[in-house]
């Protein structure tokens, strides 16, 4: 099989670079490891940056989310049992979109089942080959067969743990890595959010976010230790705690209620450069991850993709390759300025295992600057809503 871009992949990076590269005439064949249950049940991301919501516009998937996602204007910041406002579209002009990744990726996969294009699903020993000459190819096992697609590049659309990143030599491989020393317990439940906007809250007994899905869908983070399990929290135990974290006003309002998903994540900074080697392009989580606590992730891949989509374009438009030449530099550079972000915003809100009463009291009038500061709150909202592309 032949086809211009082969793209490991089928999370939100890999599904979006081939909706938008298909709009425009270019031919993509997708791999995912899993099945499309299994990557439609994951809950993650929640917070659409103004530019990722432009280009899924632009890719002809904006009519659910309009319809279904909320705008936000801002967002509050809690301590010592008060809170603040910080107004993004007071200070940026620009919101962002509460909907979920979940629903990103269904609209995703649902607008592919409008057009002929192939996904290969729970494909095995994925192996990019030959991505450092001019003729790519891609081989994997699917169905107990082997097969081989031919491609003018590849897009390394893998997530964190996928094959794609370690197609480049170690020797040419630089990676950065921050491993944080605690982890986000998360719920879902069909309850009625707390608070029309998000919270997020800075407490000596951890980190605590509010937010929501919809109207009747509510998702409540907290801050745990990194050997915690799901099963040792039960929605009682998980309640009694969320309450002590937030402002009274809100432990006394919430409305509480059976847990449809708990889990886990882990949270770490992590960069590997460059995202670039000869006709393999790195794109998402395949080359970084951010702590949550930015509403990042998802949204760093959103930019990843407009560069690479503009970059083939101007390849097969206009037979230009400087997009290309640019790609690693310039999707880098909004990296590092979101991971710098999501690394200050962490180290702000949350608890470490071995911070001294000074720590805590650092954290608490960095938080009175922030409450004080349009400087410091027009800073958090550019960042918070997306700095440009
Ligand atoms: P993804 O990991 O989403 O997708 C990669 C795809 O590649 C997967 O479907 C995988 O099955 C497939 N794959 C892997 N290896 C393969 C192989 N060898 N061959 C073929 N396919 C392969 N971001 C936020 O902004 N806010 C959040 O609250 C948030 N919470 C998160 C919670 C968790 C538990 C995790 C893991 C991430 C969270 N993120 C969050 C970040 C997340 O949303 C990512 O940024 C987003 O999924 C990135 O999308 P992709 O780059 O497509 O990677
Ligand atoms: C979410 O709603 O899942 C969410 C929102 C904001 C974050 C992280 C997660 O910073």
């Amino acid at each position: 099989m032949r086809t211009q871009i082969c793209i490991i992949g089928g999370g939100p990076s890999g599904l979006l670079l081939s909706q938008l590269l298909h709009l425009k005439g270019i031919d993509t064949v997708v791999l995912e490891r899993r099945t499309r249950e299994y990557v439609l049940g994951r809950i993650r991301a929640g917070v659409l940056e103004f530019g990722t919501v432009e280009l899924l516009r632009e890719a002809g998937l904006g009519a659910r989310m309009t319809r279904e996602g909320f705008v936000h204007d801002g967002t509050y910041i809690a301590l010592q049992n008060r809170g603040f406002r910080i107004d993004f579209k007071k200070h940026t002009g620009k919101q962002v979109m509460v909907y979920g990744q979940t629903e990103v990726t269904a609209d995703l996969y649902d607008a592919r089942d409008g057009w002929d294009a192939p996904v290969f699903y729970d494909v095995q020993a994925v192996n990019p080959q030959a991505v450092d000459g001019d003729a790519p190819f891609v081989t994997f096992l699917q169905g107990g067969k082997v097969h081989r697609i031919d491609c003018d590049y590849v897009a390394g659309c893998d997530g964190f743990h996928g094959v794609s990143r370690k197609a480049i030599p170690d020797d040419v491989r630089r990676e950065y890595e921050r491993v944080y020393p605690f982890g986000w317990l998360g719920i879902l439940s069909e309850t009625p959010p707390v608070s029309d906007e998000l919270i997020y809250a800075n407490h000596p007994r951890g980190f605590a976010l509010c937010s929501m899905r919809n109207e009747n869908l509510s998702r409540y983070y907290l801050q745990c230790p990194l050997d915690d399990r799901v099963e040792d929290w039960s929605d009682d135990a998980f309640w009694d705690e969320l309450k002590r974290r937030i402002p009274e006003d809100a432990a006394d309002t919430i409305v509480t209620g059976p847990s449809i998903e708990k889990s886990i994540a882990p949270l770490r900074s992590f960069v590997s450069e460059p995202m670039r080697w000869g006709r393999l392009f790195l794109v998402g989580d395949a080359a970084h991850i951010v702590p949550p606590t930015g509403a990042k992730g998802l949204n760093l891949a959103a930019s990843d993709v407009y560069y690479l989509y503009h970059a083939l374009l101007r390849h097969y438009r206009d037979g230009d390759d400087q997009g290309l030449e640019e790609y690693s530099a310039r999707a880098l550079a909004r990296v590092w300025q979101a991971t710098r972000f999501s690394w200050w915003f962490t180290t702000t809100m949350h608890r470490f295992p071995d911070q001294s009463e000074f720590d805590q009291r650092m954290q608490e009038t960095e938080l009175d600057f922030l409450e004080s500061s349009t400087a410091a709150q027009a800073a958090l909202a550019e960042n918070y809503v997306g700095l440009p592309y």
